[in-house]
């Protein structure tokens, strides 16, 4: 059987060193429901955490390395990043999205549906992860003139590289496959139907991912990708493609000072250190509101956005304090199934 090269895939001396002897490396390539495919050096595995692991809930996603012995997952080595909300629906668990990322696409689509507010939130968990955010506007052989939009999104998205991409015309394409350099990982976020799957295929070559037959079927809501899988280009460069996002929670806002650089030096520039922006002589904020220097929808997000930070922080603190109680309780469980042994 001939060797996969791990190399091609990110695997470096550090991780090595950090792999307990014994255990065979491997990325996970694929997460489906109760199962993993990890590429090894001697092939992909379908494989999944043993019982006591599951038992803890331990978090892998796909861009992971892990640790395989006995056939299954032991171990999941330290992530450089990882791109994390709250999971969808009414819980208070955490998503992994994506995890050892270089590079997040925010992939949006130019035309009537363009929703700027929408990429503060994605700016957010892309900055707190640890990888770097970079907007994709597809979709541009829609609009006549992208101009307006691409400012649009310029105002929300300070500093950070925006694409605008074409995977019927190509317009774009080169540029953004050329961020995609041998042993960098990316990986695209968005709502449905905005042609992540379509611009993964184009740059594989080859129809890997199955996009949306046609327009007709362009219906929000109505995911075609179900999975999470990392795709290895020829060429070099791996990419990520997710299914859409309905409503991106956020997990962490740490990500809000760096998404918000605008706001944030003007609060830095109030008279008063703890300033609340209403009705405070020396406010660089509201001066800056009132010469509309800062829009006001702008700062409305920011502040909403710093609500939902608090109110994550109080979560985390319940959340805490609930594993905390379990693992006390699993100790004692260990503990006395241990004294029964004796
Ligand atoms: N006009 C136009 N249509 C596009 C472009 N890219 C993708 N599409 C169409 O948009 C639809 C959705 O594309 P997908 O690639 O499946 O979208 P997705 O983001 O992967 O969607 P989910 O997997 O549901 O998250 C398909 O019908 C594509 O043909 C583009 O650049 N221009
Ligand atoms: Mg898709
Ligand atoms: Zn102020």
């Amino acid at each position: 059987m001939s060797e996969f090269d791990l190399g091609a895939l990110g695997w470096t001396t550090e991780l090595a060193e950090q792999l307990e002897p014994g255990l065979v490396p491997g990325r996970v390539v694929a997460a489906h429901r109760a199962a993993y495919d990890v590429q090894t050096a001697d092939g992909n595995v379908r494989t999944r955490l043993p019982g006591r692991l599951l038992h803890e809930s331990l978090d892998v996603a796909v861009g992971d390395w892990v640790g395989l012995g006995e056939g299954l997952i032991r171990v999941v080595l330290p992530r450089r990043s990882a791109i994390v909300r709250q999971a969808a629906g009414r819980t208070s668990e955490k998503q992994t999205l994506a995890a050892n990322v270089d590079l997040g696409f925010i992939v949006t689509s130019l035309g009537p549906e363009l929703e700027p507010r929408r990429i503060e939130r994605y700016l957010v968990t892309i900055w707190e992860s640890g990888a770097m955010p970079e907007i994709v506007l597809t979709k541009a052989d829609r609009v006549d003139d992208p101009a307006e939009q691409v400012a649009a999104i310029e105002a929300v998205a300070v500093g950070v590289p925006i694409h605008v991409v074409s995977a019927l015309t190509g317009q774009g394409c080169d540029a953004l496959r050329a961020r995609l350099q041998p042993g960098v990982t990316a990986v695209l976020i968005g709502s449905s139907g905005v042609g992540k799957s379509t611009l993964v295929n184009r740059f594989a070559g080859t129809e890997r991912m199955a996009v949306k037959k046609t327009r007709a079927d362009d219906d929000e809501g109505q995911h075609t990708t179900s999975h999470r899988e990392l795709i290895e280009l020829p060429g070099g460069g791996l990419v990520i493609d997710t299914p859409g996002i309905r409503e991106l929670q956020l997990w962490d806002a740490g990500g809000i000072d760096e998404a918000f650089t605008d706001v944030e030096d003007l609060a830095a520039a109030c008279r008063f250190n703890d300033c609340s922006h209403s009705t405070e002589p020396g406010c660089a904020v509201n001066a800056a509101l009132e010469s509309g220097e800062l829009a006001q929808e702008r700062y409305d997000s920011w502040r909403k956005l710093q609500r939902e930070l608090r109110a994550i922080a109080v979560r985390a603190d319940a959340r805490l304090r609930r594993e905390e109680k379990r693992k006390w309780q699993l100790r004692a469980r260990d503990g006395r199934s241990r004294a029964r042994r004796i």
